[in-house]
């Protein structure tokens, strides 16, 4: 509306203009500053990418440190603090932004002892200069399998300067780190007593995409069977067994399960100890079925191939008369 007016009247000054332009500007940054997000341009920052991330404890990871909005960027300067007891840096490569604009002079120093890195890089021409977002420098990082939890990854000491050698300033964000434990754990067989003399060997991974390099089960501490995943364990002898999964991811961490006690009762499906004419009803009733099946009864699967058949009738008979109590 003002503005409007001003230009319909002829005889207000230049000067007027102005002043009314500068007042409607700032009512309108006042206005928008109680906003969060809601800035009218964007603030030069140096951040750690990506600001946070979950990684296997012992296994690699990288961050980015990146700059964005920046205007005629001619050099920069980053020391990042990072928890020397949990990760160490095992290299540091420049980025491609400042490179864009020409050759790079620089380097990086390390201290994996006190836990920093500090790394400079200058465009080797006077008054070349880079500006919009992009990556300054890449970190490598080991850590250690031992440890675990949320870990800060800290800028200071930032200098950005200009083409001619004048501090730009910038906003700084942190980035972490969340290294969480790889684990194995046996959801089968559970601890208990079984009619099969098959258990299934169920075992799921933490974190969840873990990709494995080996696994194998050892029954009753006997040696090592490899594995490719989920398997079954046929043939065994009735009384106590235990049970443990060992595993190793393709970075070298390695894991052992719980160690899961059960008791296999060959073809006691009723589960009283006795192996008689109650357990042949179970396998009757149940008989030609599989797991779908409303007659299913998974405990009549002597042989846990999912389906109720002869060869659980075979495995029936060859035990009738046994007492387990
Ligand atoms: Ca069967």
């Amino acid at each position: 509306m003002e503005i409007k007016k001003s230009k319909k009247s002829k005889k207000m000054g230049t000067a007027t203009i102005v002043v009314a332009v500068v007042v409607v500007v700032g009512l309108l940054i006042g206005a928008a500053a109680p906003h969060a997000g809601a800035t009218v341009t964007a603030a030069a920052s140096v951040n750690v990418h990506p600001a946070t991330q979950v990684v296997t404890a012992g296994s690699p990871f990288t961050i980015n440190v990146t700059v964005e909005n920046i205007a005629e960027m001619g050099a920069d300067q980053v020391t990042l603090h990072f928890d020397p007891n949990t990760m160490s840096v095992s290299q540091v490569t420049e980025g491609d932004f400042l490179k864009s604009a020409g050759v790079t002079v620089g380097s990086n120093i390390t201290n994996n002892s006190e836990g920093y890195v500090t790394f400079f890089y200058s465009l080797r021409t006077e008054g070349a200069t880079v500006s919009g977002s992009g990556t300054l420098a890449t970190i490598y990082f080991d850590t250690s399998a031992s440890a675990t939890g949320l870990f800060n990854l800290e800028l200071s000491d930032v200098l950005v300067a200009t083409g001619t050698g004048e501090l730009i300033p910038v906003n700084l964000f942190n980035g972490s780190v969340n290294l969480i434990p790889f684990t194995v754990t046996l959801t089968s067989p559970e601890t208990g007593t079984f009619a099969s003399t098959s258990v299934n060997v169920n075992f799921a991974l933490q974190p969840e995409w873990t990709v494995l390099d080996w696994a194998a089960y050892s029954l009753d501490g006997g040696t090592n069977v490899t594995i490719t995943g989920n398997t079954t364990i046929n043939s065994l002898s009735p009384g106590e067994h235990y049970l443990v999964v060992y595993a190793q991811d393709n970075n070298g961490n390695t894991a052992a399960s719980n160690t899961v006690n059960f008791t296999i009762h060959p073809a006691d499906i009723t589960g009283d100890g006795q192996v008689n004419v109650f357990d042949l009803q179970q396998l009757a009733w149940a008989f030609n079925t599989q797991p779908a099946s409303p007659n299913w009864n998974d405990a009549a699967d002597l042989n846990r191939d999912e389906i109720i058949n002869i060869f659980d009738l075979q495995i029936l008979a060859w035990n009738v008369g046994n007492n387990y109590v």
